[in-house]
C-alpha cells in the first residue's frame, strides 16, 4: 500500500492544529502508521528540502521548519500520496481551495502548516530521513472494510 510524509509544520504546532491536521487525514480513511514530535535539526532540514537549495526563498525556508518543534507522520492508503497532496490544497495558501487544509487554515506561502511528499519516489525517500523500518507500524484497523472494498 502506498505511504506518504505528512509533516505539521512549527506554525501548525504553535497554532494548535496537529488534531485537526491528523483529524482530516484520518476521517478521510487514511491510515496513521508512523508519528513523532521533533524539532528539525540544520542538516536534517537541509536534506528534507535539498530540492530547494538556492532558492530566494531557500533560507527562510530553513530558518522556518527548525524554528520550533513539528509532527511527523507516515500515512498509508491507496494513491496516499495524491490523496495528501489534494487534501492540503495549493502550496500558496491564497490559492489553495476552500476545504483544503491550507484553503481553510493559512494565509502565507512560508507557514503553510503541512507538508507533504509529492511523489511515491519522494515518498520514500522522505519517510527514510524521518522515520526508521521499525518505527513504522503494521496493523489492520477493523475499519478498513468500510472504507475500501
Ligand atoms: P509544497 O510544500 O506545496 O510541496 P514546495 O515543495 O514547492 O511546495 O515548497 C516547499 C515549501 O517552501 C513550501 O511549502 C513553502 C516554501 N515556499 C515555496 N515557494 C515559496 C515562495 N515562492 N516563497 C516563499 N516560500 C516558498
Ligand atoms: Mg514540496
Amino acid at each position: 500500500m502506498e505511504r506518504t510524509l505528512v509533516l505539521v509544520k512549527p506554525d501548525g504546532v504553535q497554532r494548535g492544529l496537529i488534531g485537526e491536521t491528523i483529524a482530516r487525514l484520518e476521517r478521510r480513511g487514511l491510515k496513521l502508521v508512523g508519528l513523532k514530535l521533533m524539532r528539525m535539526t540544520p542538516e536534517l532540514s537541509a536534506k528534507h528540502y535539498a530540492e530547494h537549495q538556492g532558492k530566494p526563498f531557500y533560507k527562510g525556508l530553513i530558518s522556518f521548519i527548525t524554528s520550533g518543534p513539528i509532527v511527523a507522520m507516515v500515512w498509508e492508503g491507496r494513491e496516499a500520496v495524491t490523496v495528501v497532496r489534494s487534501q492540503m490544497g495549493a502550496t500558496d495558501p491564497l490559492k489553495a481551495l476552500p476545504g483544503t487544509i491550507r484553503g481553510d487554515l493559512a494565509l502565507d506561502i512560508g507557514m503553510n502548516v503541512i507538508h507533504g511528499s509529492d511523489s511515491p519516489a519522494r515518498a520514500q525517500t522522505e519517510i527514510s530521513i524521518f522515520f526508521r523500518p521499525d518505527e513504522l507500524v503494521e496493523y489492520e484497523r477493523t475499519g478498513d472494510r468500510w472504507i475500501a472494498e
